[in-house]
């Protein structure tokens, strides 16, 4: 191999090696400065191949004398910039403030359907109503026929049925349409005198809008004792409308239909000059109390039955009940405790 040859080769090894050290290996500015002296100090290997000009031919001296000068080029770049790398990471450690206030933790807040439900339960509670929970699977028998509704009555249709494929066949499974099954399974394991409030989901096979979901909620409310009248209902609805709307608070009953009530009705509330239906109520049905072996003529009783959602809608300006299911976050957190 030629001696020009060989300079060559040994301008590429520096090149290799320096190159190879200053990326892998230097962490700090002391590695740094033992790697200059190396590569770029006064006896370093730069100099080291300068000393290779003085013997060498003009011809050669053209040749290598560029190549040298570029990696010492090269070389100064490079120690510079990692110079500034570590510094800058040295300051950015030093000159982390420990007394700054942590970054906020973003706190939950309960979900709107969550608050309404309480304060209608502690507003019933306040009256005295005990709160139960129930399950959302049903059998036919608590959500039809213990209600006095029995197999093929119009009255079904009213509640449009999501059923269930279980394997027991004999008896027909379905998620609740109402909580109004919960009266039968209370009765039967209690006695009179009673008042529960029962709150918790329900599904109707419903197409969606503005004032439907297919899953909503229920609050249901029953009471029975001796002598309990309509005028029990009236007072304990209304003074709930107060409750909730304010001591002003205008109420209407009108007539309705439901099966397992007798008499029947539905109470409104008046919202913005406009009479709003908030829930459906009655007396209990004397075949429902004879349903679950309670005496028709010794016990009488109140029950109804309203939307969380829908009195949530009034109470804060919601235009459309299907933001209680969107997770918009802009809308969750309009609604804090
Ligand atoms: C019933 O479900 C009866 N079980 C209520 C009742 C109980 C009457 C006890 C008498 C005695 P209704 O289908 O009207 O009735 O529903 C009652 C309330 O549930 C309605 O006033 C409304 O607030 C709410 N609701 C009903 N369907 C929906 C729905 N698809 N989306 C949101 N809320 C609903």
């Amino acid at each position: 191999m030629s001696n020009l040859n060989k300079i060559i080769e040994e301008i590429e090894e520096v090149e290799q090696s320096a190159n190879g050290q200053i990326d892998q290996q230097i962490l700090n500015l002391d590695q740094l400065e033992h790697w200059r002296i190396i590569f770029l100090g006064r006896n370093g290997e730069i100099s080291k191949l300068m000393k290779y000009l003085s013997s060498v031919s003009d011809e050669n001296k053209r040749i290598i004398g560029p190549k040298i000068n570029n990696l010492k080029k090269s070389l100064s770049n490079k120690y510079n910039l990692t110079q500034k790398k570590i510094d800058q990471r040295n300051n950015a450690v030093t000159e982390f403030d420990f007394t700054l206030p942590g970054r906020p933790v973003n706190l939950g807040n309960y979900h709107p359907t969550t608050l309404i439900i309480r304060e209608i339960c502690t507003a019933f509670s306040e009256m005295g109503f005990q709160i139960i929970e129930g399950q959302e699977i049903e059998t036919e028998k608590y959500n039809f026929d213990l209600l006095n509704i029995p197999n093929d009555h119009p009255a079904r249709d009213q509640w449009d049925t999501i059923w269930l494929q279980t394997e027991n066949t004999n008896v027909k499974h379905l998620l609740r349409t109402h909580t109004s099954p919960m009266q039968a399974r209370v009765m039967e394991k209690n006695n009179p005198p009673l008042r529960v409030i029962i709150p918790g989901k329900c599904y109707r096979y419903e197409a969606t809008d503005a004032t439907h979901e297919w899953q909503f909620h229920q609050i249901e409310g029953l009471a029975v004792d001796k002598n309990i009248s309509f005028s029990e209902l009236k007072g304990t609805l209304f003074e709930m409308a107060r409750k909730l709307f304010g001591t002003d608070q205008k109420v209407r009953f009108r007539c309705d239909f439901f099966p397992f009530v007798e008499p029947g009705v539905d109470m409104s509330i008046e919202w913005n000059g406009k009479w709003i239906e908030i829930l459906g109520a009655g007396m209990v049905h004397p075949k429902v109390l004879e349903g679950v072996g309670y005496n028709p003529k010794e016990y009488s009783g109140f029950a109804f039955g309203l939307g969380p959602e829908r009195i949530s809608m009034l109470k804060n300006k919601i235009s459309d009940i299907r933001n209680f299911h969107l997770n918009d976050l802009r809308f969750l957190n309009q609604f804090t405790i």
